[in-house]
């Protein structure tokens, strides 16, 4: 069976909320993976970053064919393609692609960690990531659900659909 895969987007450059619709779009149709599910949107306080805009943030589920190391490439591709400039470490950014979790493969390569390493502490990752997988176990950290109870001081809010 192909590894269920989840990906989280941000973005808090331009505008947000247009970019993050787009890249699901792109995510629909990237080559060798299958479309399972978007969340909602969100908007959602900084975390961790000082002085930024609030992010949109979204999670995409995914099977994929390919193996992780080629999901991240054409991830990074995707970036590219909405104007994605790697300046210094967490600046301000167009789109943020990050892969989360490639079925239940553990990986402690800095270039690709899996899981990823702290989206059990985001509220921004789990809340989107509860919305379409309500019963996912997150490897080696227990369930989202309980996760993100855990994450309650942390701001975000859940946008309504956006009209086509
Ligand atoms: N991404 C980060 C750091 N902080 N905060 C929010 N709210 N959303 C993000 O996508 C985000 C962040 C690093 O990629
Ligand atoms: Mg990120
Ligand atoms: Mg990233």
């Amino acid at each position: 069976m192909s590894p269920r895969c989840f990906i989280a987007l941000g973005a808090n450059l331009g505008d947000p909320v247009a970019t993050v619709e787009a890249a699901i779009l792109a995510l629909r149709e990237m080559p060798q993976t299958e479309f399972i599910a978007s969340s909602s949107l969100y908007r959602t306080a900084p975390v961790g970053l000082k002085h930024q805009p609030d992010f949109i943030n979204a999670v995409v589920e995914l099977a994929a064919v390919s193996s992780a190391p080629t999901l991240l490439e054409s991830l990074f591709e995707i970036e590219a393609q909405f104007g994605r400039q790697r300046s210094v470490r967490n600046a301000p950014r167009t789109l943020d692609l990050d892969l989360l979790l490639y079925g239940d493969l553990l990986s402690d390569d800095p270039q690709l960690t899996l899981p990823h390493p702290r989206m059990h502490q985001r509220a921004f990752v789990l809340a989107p990531l509860a919305e379409i997988a309500p019963h996912l176990a997150i490897p080696g950290r227990g369930a989202v659900a309980r996760l993100l109870q855990e994450c309650a001081g942390q701001q975000i809010e859940k946008l309504p659909p956006q009209r086509a």
